[in-house]
């Protein structure tokens, strides 16, 4: 079984690596604990929307030009491992973190933006109770965060500071924006011309 230790060594040696950017992971998710997943949910669905393909081998990109990796990574039962993890982001290629973490003292996404920094970091409190913890950063210690429970919106601010650099990226955002317009428009057409009744049973 791995230990903390490994992935820690994994994660330096891909720092020493001094891989190209096309082939090292854009995005870095990480989050608390695996109890977080189905909140985090909505970042991979964003990033699979937009195109990216996720990167489960740092020496094997996937072919697509943007991509995601996930990691579990707890500030408190790991912090050997959060450490490690913002201290080799920017070496490892990453441009932006997107951060999770529920609780009353979810201080992953917060410690992360101190650590990586410069490389962004988009905090996502899991639960309402966490906003305060995921915010609350000192003058000089940023961090950009969503609304409890918006990983989607994580996601979408992550790729809005790839495109800044890649007009694909911005692209995309566009072309999703629009989809999520055509989508209002079709149910605001169905809701009104199929009567509430006729809505309900489509
Ligand atoms: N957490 C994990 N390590 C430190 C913190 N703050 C958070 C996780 C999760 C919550 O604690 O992000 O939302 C409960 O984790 P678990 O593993 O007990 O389910």
């Amino acid at each position: 079984m791995p230990t903390v230790q490994d992935l820690i060594e994994r994660l330096e040696s891909e720092a020493a690596a001094d891989a190209g950017p096309e082939t090292t992971p854009d995005v870095g998710i990480i989050m608390g604990s695996d109890s977080d997943l189905p909140v985090m949910e909505g970042a991979y669905e964003a990033l699979d929307e937009l195109g990216f393909a996720e990167q489960t081998d740092f020496d094997d990109a996937p072919d697509a030009r943007f991509t995601y990796e996930s990691y579990v990574v707890s500030a408190h039962r790991t912090p050997e491992l959060m450490y490690a993890y913002g201290e080799t982001a920017t070496e490892r290629g990453l441009d932006v973190i997107v951060a999770g973490a529920g609780g009353k003292s979810a201080d992953l996404p917060n410690m992360t933006a101190s650590i990586a920094y410069p490389v962004p970091v988009i905090g996502v409190p899991v639960q309402e109770k966490s906003v305060d913890s995921v915010i609350g950063m000192p003058t000089g210690a940023p961090i950009v965060a969503v609304d409890a429970g918006k990983s989607y919106n994580a996601a979408l601010s992550a790729a809005q500071v790839l495109g800044r650099e890649h007009d694909a990226v911005a692209e995309r955002l566009v072309d999703l924006h629009d989809e999520q317009k055509t989508g209002v428009a079709d149910v605001s057409t169905a809701l009104h011309d199929l009567g509430i009744d006729g809505f309900r049973d489509r």
